[in-house]
């Protein structure tokens, strides 16, 4: 593989309901890509990690309250509070595949009756993934895999407003990837748009910004 020395690496984002599979499949996805040679990491949002990360924590462990609004800003600042570094990665030749992203912040607010034009506008000039894998699933399927670790919003009458939110706000360009098949035909699927995706942006696809 002839490594550009320019050539940037792909912002692939993993979405879908609690209990989808996305951070499973991100590993597989993770381990792919670092066996064919290419730098990757993987991330997540909420980071829990920063100062904004732990007050997230803390609202989703039910350990503090917040106005819906409040949160959504928390949630959302801090990925603005990743997005230089996640800038610079990408322009050094390193793929970020991210488990969840602002389709997110925007599906579990909007589930919550906020406005989805409200919800969308704290992301407006975040970085675009190039790559988006929705990993579908009913939410009674996903609900009965269990582990629903008692966080706030695991609960089967809340995944279903999400999941209606989701489909508002999915376009054409995602990827949409029947989660209720098995592991193996999941990651096969998601193998071949991943190296897609990697590929094009290699070749010189410009990094572009949320919201257009
Ligand atoms: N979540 C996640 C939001 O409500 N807004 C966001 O912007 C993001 C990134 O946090 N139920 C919700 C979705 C999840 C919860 O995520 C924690 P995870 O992937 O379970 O750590």
């Amino acid at each position: 593989n002839n490594h550009k020395s320019n050539s940037r690496g792909a912002l692939i984002v993993l979405e879908g309901l609690d209990r989808s599979g996305k951070t499973s499949q991100l590993s597989r996805l993770h381990s792919y890509l670092e066996g064919l040679g290419y730098l990757v990491e993987s991330w997540r949002f909420p980071d829990r990690n920063t100062g904004v990360g732990q007050m997230i924590s803390s609202y989703l462990a039910n350990k503090s309250q917040l106005d819906d609004h409040a949160i959504h800003l928390l949630f959302s600042a801090n990925r603005w509070e990743k997005r230089s570094l996640m800038e610079t990665k990408l322009r050094s030749g390193t793929t970020l595949i991210v488990d969840r992203y602002s389709f997110s912040g925007v599906a579990f607010s909007s589930a919550k009756s906020l406005d989805i034009e409200w919800c969308k506008a704290p992301e407006v000039g975040l970085l675009a993934p190039d790559l988006v894998l929705y990993l579908d699933i009913p939410p009674e399927k996903a609900a009965e895999r269990g582990g629903y670790g008692g966080e706030r919003y695991e609960q089967l009458e809340f995944q279903r407003k999400v999941a209606h939110s989701y489909q508002l706000l999915h376009d054409a360009s995602w990827k949409i990837v029947d989660a209720s098949l098995p592991v193996e035909d999941v990651e096969k699927q998601l193998r071949e748009m991943v190296l897609d995706c990697v590929t094009t942006c290699r070749n010189g696809k410009a990094l572009s910004q949320l919201w257009s």
